[in-house]
């Protein structure tokens, strides 16, 4: 099959940009050496394909909504969402993914689709992602360790592919592996975790409307360090069921071990909600500390997505299923 390339679809623009987007985007312009941005009548679209040097200008620049998803909370500094990372293939430091994932090669990029559904196979990303509408959503992300951020993701909802795949009446879970690339990521030389790094969902998380496939934030794709050029969001779970740079999406019959639960089960189990009642073995998860913020705020139930999927877990004993 033909893997296109992802250059057209890549520069998605909201006619419609909110000035507090804006403004970030010009800052990391001119943190790029490149000045400002003339005024908000220009489509950033086109100038950034100009002053960024990305090629040609395009027939279609492809655009995302706004959806409604904001929880109205200051957005984490580009900075910060793209300089202190967890992804362990590029090491273990905060700062080991901004440093080495420039070397992954993200393009071309194929997601293998397989097991228990209809249409199994390889697809490029523009396959995937392209008949569908990007959207931004603005969720919290709360990591297992106790921080937390708040990020402008672009991306579609997983379920809106998931039915185009058209998963067997077999399919009880989603599983996603991260690529494996030795060469190019660091951090597989040491068993730090088992790779491929795995996580998975079970069918009625993947289907709920928060779950999403991103393929960028802050108004532009994804950089390596966050997972390009697709990755899982899952804003009522810890960071870690976020699995980066997937290569292959199965449909599964039965519960896949995730690597965090192999390396140990009794401190991540495959649920992951975050739930600020259940401590982590070694730490409290009643508080978290928002990167930006001095003081620590109290975590929330479903990092606040109660409302959306508490329903997913009724009657489950959650101190149980961690
Ligand atoms: N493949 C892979 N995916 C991963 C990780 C990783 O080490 N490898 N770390 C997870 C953890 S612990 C978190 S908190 C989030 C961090 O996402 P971000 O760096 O984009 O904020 O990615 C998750 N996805
Ligand atoms: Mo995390």
């Amino acid at each position: 099959m033909l893997i296109k390339s992802r250059k057209n679809w890549q520069l998605s623009e909201n006619e419609a940009t909110p000035l507090s987007t804006y403004k970030t985007r010009r800052d990391v312009l001119r943190t790029m050496g490149i000045g400002a941005v003339a005024s908000v009548g220009i489509t950033s679209a086109g100038v950034a394909s100009g002053l960024l040097g990305l090629g040609e200008a395009r027939a279609e620049s492809l655009s995302y909504i706004k959806s409604a998803y904001d929880p109205n909370e200051a957005q984490t500094s580009h900075n910060a969402v793209t300089g202190y990372n967890n992804y362990y293939e590029f090491g273990t430091g905060k700062e080991d993914p901004a440093k080495y994932a420039h070397a992954l090669t993200t393009d071309p990029w194929v997601v293998e689709v397989a097991g228990e559904v209809k249409h199994t196979g390889s697809y490029s990303i523009e396959d995937l992602i392209r008949p569908h509408q990007l959207e931004e959503r603005i969720y919290r992300m709360r990591c297992v360790e106790a921080w937390s951020m708040v990020i402008p993701w672009l991306g579609v909802p997983l379920a809106d592919i998931i039915k185009r795949l058209e998963p067997t009446s077999r399919a009880k879970y989603v599983m996603f592996h991260t690529a494996v690339r030795h060469g190019e990521m660091p951090g597989i030389g040491r068993p730090v975790l088992s790779w491929p790094y795995v996580e998975g969902l079970r069918m009625d998380e993947a289907m709920n409307p928060l779950t999403l496939l991103s393929t960028g934030l802050y108004g532009e794709d994804l950089l390596p360090q966050n997972g390009a050029p697709i990755r899982l969001v899952v804003p009522w779970k810890y960071g870690f069921k976020g699995v980066k740079s997937i290569v292959k999406i199965s449909f599964v019959e039965e519960q896949p071990q995730t690597s965090w639960e192999k390396s140990a089960s009794d401190e991540y189990g495959f649920f992951a909600n975050v739930n600020p009642q259940v401590s982590h073995p070694r730490w409290s998860q009643a508080s978290e500390r928002r990167i930006g913020e001095f003081r620590r705020r109290p975590t929330l139930m479903y990092n606040g997505y109660g409302e959306e999927v508490a329903h997913l877990y009724s009657g489950m004993d959650l101190a149980k299923y961690y």
